[in-house]
């Protein structure tokens, strides 16, 4: 059987549900990919230049991506096509849906395409693949409670330092292959080499710097409630949740905003009163989790003071939804 498989790209859950998926079947070809349309419909023909090639039937497993609601129409158009090819879909994921995204499976009578999502916040991907394509095999449950103590930044096991060397190959202009090469080690059961090392090495360095320039820009403010926040400007080498963890180790912020030059914002919190997909909400294409989440902001990037006041409004909106 024809498998094409469709993981996120940013993080070790992404990467090892995609491994735990090729461990199933061995035969997958697969993709990484982020949110945002471009990426969306990059994935799109990636998957029809595939499926017209292989000329029989087969499946796509999306794994731990969310369907936004401005991809529905793309990816209905997609459904339709795969199912006129007699291709099927499963899509496994832990994020928030809408209603209007989970609508496009139907009843989910429907055996052409099924949607599992686990609504319960307690799971990562890499536990769902694992439940439901490889319950059976120690192997797989195992990747999956490693990615579930990266996911959940719990330290309740030893974890090389992949979420930081994922980061670092998306510095690199061979990004997809260097990730593929990842994923496929892991589905082996190599989580760390010399070659890893080698590249880790050459990453802790930039990292370091990139570290010591946010420090130093790292705004913050105080609002008229109490809660202390601040907007950093981050760069592709700051893996945001690590470092999000040592800014609240050093300071009393309530929440923090990582900012990139294109305006990309990663929310983190350390004040469970503030949930970071109620704040993304309130930006562009805002999505995830309450405890960690993105968006983009509408002012210019480059303009920190402006940054700061759009991200404060944010968050007074987002609470002031939660008290209506
Ligand atoms: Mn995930």
């Amino acid at each position: 059987m024809n498998v094409i498989v469709v993981s996120h790209e940013s993080d070790v859950d992404g990467v090892f549900s995609a491994s735990i998926a090729l461990m199933r079947f061995p035969q997958s070809k697969v993709f990484f990919t982020s949110y945002g349309k471009e990426n969306f419909v990059r994935i799109s023909d990636l998957i029809y230049r595939e499926v017209i090639e292989k000329s029989s039937p087969g499946i796509v497993i999306f794994c731990d991506l969310g369907l936004n609601e401005d991809m529905v129409s793309l990816i209905a158009e997609l459904f339709e096509f795969l199912r006129s090819n007699s291709w099927s879909i499963i899509w496994i994921d832990h994020h928030p849906w809408s209603l209007k995204a989970l609508n496009i499976f139907g009843d989910n009578e429907d055996r052409n395409k099924k949607v599992i999502l686990d609504k319960s916040g307690n799971k990562c991907a890499s536990e769902l693949i694992f439940e439901h394509l490889l319950n059976n095999n120690d192997k797989a449950k195992y990747l999956a409670s490693l990615a579930h103590t990266s996911d959940f930044l719990l330290k309740d096991q030893f974890l090389p330092p992949l979420p930081e060397l994922i980061v670092y190959y998306k510095t690199t202009p061979n990004f997809y292959s260097r990730l593929a090469k990842l994923c496929s080690k892991i589905s082996e059961g190599i989580l760390w080499d010399t070659e890893m090392q080698a590249d880790y090495r050459i990453y802790t360095g930039l990292r370091d710097q990139a570290k010591r320039d946010s420090w130093k820009k790292l705004q913050e403010k105080v609002l008229e409630n109490g809660i202390k926040m601040a907007v950093v400007p981050t760069d592709p080498y700051i893996q945001t949740s690590l470092f999000s963890q040592e800014i609240f180790q050093e300071t009393d912020l309530d929440v923090v905003f990582f900012l990139t030059k294109e305006g990309k914002v990663s929310i983190r919190r350390s004040n469970s009163n503030l949930n970071c997909n109620e704040i993304a909400a309130e930006l562009l294409e805002g999505g995830g989790h309450a405890y960690a989440a993105g968006g983009k902001i509408r002012s210019d990037p480059l303009n920190l003071n402006e940054a700061v006041n759009e991200l404060e409004d944010a968050v007074k909106n987002s609470l002031k939804k939660k008290s209506q």
